[in-house]
């Protein structure tokens, strides 16, 4: 046996015999159907669950049996998973190739807790600014803060991209229940023109508040974005020297780790709202990044989200990997994607409101582990991210889900699905509407697990020809996530759960999961390019043929419309 936890080189990851033990185990069971087990234990869906947080996970529908949980545990035990969470709760520089901690658990931490940065407790740091945060969205909820000309603020526009637009996003739409409905939130986020253009079109600068959200402040879209900002409300609000820095005191804050570009923007600091270098971009929806989020839901649903955070954060941190939600999760990911050869996961929301969480899942996901090399910078030999994609239900259940049930590919699915709905609607056979969308829900994760038989079909009186085509196959594993219903807190702990998931999987296949060098590139590859669209002359071209012909043509249709 090596040593449990070393930190493998790539290929010793599929050489461990943990990982050799579930790829037997793939070979001799892989195929054994979800009828087969369901019928050798018939009480697997009450006892195949695990609850934390407000969420209950119902895992009896994946193609697992005991001893493939009992093999991945020990695989996570071999990639010294529990050390690694300590090691990521302790604050250690876990994210090695920035050389830097990974610490979004100290964002959501209690006021008394103790996390410290090169010697330094954070935790008072982190209330500091969301006590900031909190003074301020109530200045702004109250009306006491007006904008230039003395009118409250009425819409809030968030300009920010990625990690800082993605989460807002996503929790202002689950949480638009909790909002304050007299007022409009937007987000801005692509350098596209036009993303901007609607996103103020309705507005009245007079009662506008933007926040440019930019943890390094020097990303090309946000602050073109923050320049169209600026030039939006100096045309209404005027443009003398003197107007401009009060228009932007009044209409601009921002959300940043670099003050040094704030200021050079116009914005002062006092009307900045920090974090830090160790709260990567995908995982700062609950650090200042969330500002919007404040404004529109109040301090105390912000404070219940964190809380929701948090209650995960412990259960992660302390409760053994049999019962651990995320980990759990994480390594039935890890089962899917190594074992059975999944390369996609779908996550269905069957709640409206989280028509986003498939989106800001996305990056969570696949930028966290979209990697080709592990830490020690060799080429993986197994698939690590698999691609993460969804929409809500019922919707999806008309386009897509056909795939699922009767394609090729195996697509192992999330289920989230709310006991109680925050807009009861009667039903005209007297029931709810959301009965109606939970029954779906239920009714999808039997479909797939159990399909429909040959025999089945014909016993219903389907012409003999067309019965392999009414066939279902069945076997397609899914997990489904219950909780009572969405609020601030129950949104903290699901986002957190995935959180954990993705940095369990990452832990396994030992990679970094907390940079985004592919994300680097895309920042720096367009400057070269916007340079030579830019001029007036015709640019020598030095890329391939292709590049050179596509700037060509797109230099000369701007220009000629021919
Ligand atoms: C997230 C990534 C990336 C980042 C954006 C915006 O983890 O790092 O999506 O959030 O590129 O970066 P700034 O916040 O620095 O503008």
């Amino acid at each position: 046996m090596e040593p449990s936890v070393s930190a493998p080189s790539s290929s010793s990851l599929t050489r461990r015999p943990q990982w050799q033990a579930l790829q037997e185990h793939a070979r001799e069971f892989g195929q054994c159907h979800l009828r087969e087990l369901f019928a050798a234990d018939p009480a697997r869906g009450e006892r195949l669950q695990v609850e934390a947080a407000g969420l209950y996970l119902d895992y009896s529908k994946q193609r697992v049996t005991d001893k493939t949980l009992r093999l991945l545990r020990e695989l996570a035990g071999a990639c010294g998973l529990q050390e690694r969470i300590a090691a990521m709760f302790r604050g250690d520089r876990i994210n090695t190739t920035e050389d830097r901690p990974v610490l979004h658990v100290a964002l959501r931490a209690p006021a008394g807790a103790r996390i410290d940065v090169d010697g330094r407790n954070v935790v008072p740091d982190v209330h500091a600014v969301l006590d900031r945060m909190a003074t301020f969205s109530e200045r702004v909820r109250d009306g006491s803060w007006t904008g230039h000309t003395g009118r409250r603020v009425r819409n809030v526009i968030s300009i920010g991209i990625g990690g800082s637009d993605l989460g807002p996003v996503m929790a202002y739409e689950a949480l638009r229940h909790y909002s304050r409905r007299e007022m409009t939130f937007r987000f801005v986020s692509n350098v596209d023109g036009s993303d901007f253009a609607e996103a103020t079109r309705d507005l009245d600068p007079a009662e506008t508040l933007f926040i440019i959200c930019s943890k390094t402040f020097t990303t090309l879209e946000t602050l073109t974005n923050a320049q169209a900002a600026r030039a939006w409300c100096l045309r209404a609000l005027g443009d003398t020297a003197v107007d401009e820095g009060r228009v932007i005191a009044k209409h601009f804050v921002a959300v940043s780790t670099n003050a040094a570009e704030v200021q050079k923007f116009g914005i002062d600091t006092n009307r900045m709202f920090g974090f830090w270098d160790w709260v990567g971009g995908r995982y700062s929806m609950d650090s200042a990044i969330g500002l919007s989020t404040m404004l529109a839901i109040g301090e105390e649903n912000f404070r219940a989200m964190l809380a929701g955070f948090h209650a995960m954060d412990e259960h992660f941190r302390s409760t053994s990997l049999q019962r651990n939600l995320p980990a759990l999760m994480g390594l039935l990911a890890i089962w899917n994607a190594n074992f059975l050869g999944a390369a996609t996961v779908a996550v269905l929301p069957y709640e409206h409101y989280l028509k986003r969480f498939p989106a800001y899942l996305q990056q969570l996901t696949m930028e966290s582990n979209g990697k080709h090399v592990s830490l020690d910078g060799a080429r993986v030999d197994y698939a690590t991210g698999p691609i993460y994609w969804g929409e809500p239900g019922t919707n999806g259940q008309h386009s897509f889900y056909q795939l699922i049930h009767q394609g090729t590919r195996l697509i192992p699915c999330d289920f989230i699905g709310f006991c109680r709905t925050l807009n009861p609607m009667p039903d005209p056979h007297g029931g709810d509407q959301h009965d109606l969308l939970m029954a779906n829900l239920i009714a999808q994760s039997e479909a797939l697990a159990f399909g429909k038989t040959a025999a089945e079909v014909k016993a219903e009186g389907t012409p003999a020809v067309l019965v392999p085509h009414r066939v279902f196959e069945g076997n397609r594993p899914s997990s489904t996530l219950l909780a009572e219903r969405l609020d601030p807190h129950t949104l903290g702990a699901l986002v957190a759960l995935y959180e954990h998931c993705v940095f369990v999987q990452g832990v396994i296949w030992n990679i970094d999961s907390f940079d985004q060098w592919g994300v680097e590139l895309g920042k720096a590859l367009a400057q070269r390019t916007a340079a030579e669209i830019a001029g007036s002359n015709d640019p020598e071209l030095g890329h391939d043929s292709s590049t050179n012909a596509l700037i060509r043509r797109y230099r000369r249709l701007r220009e000629t419309g021919a």
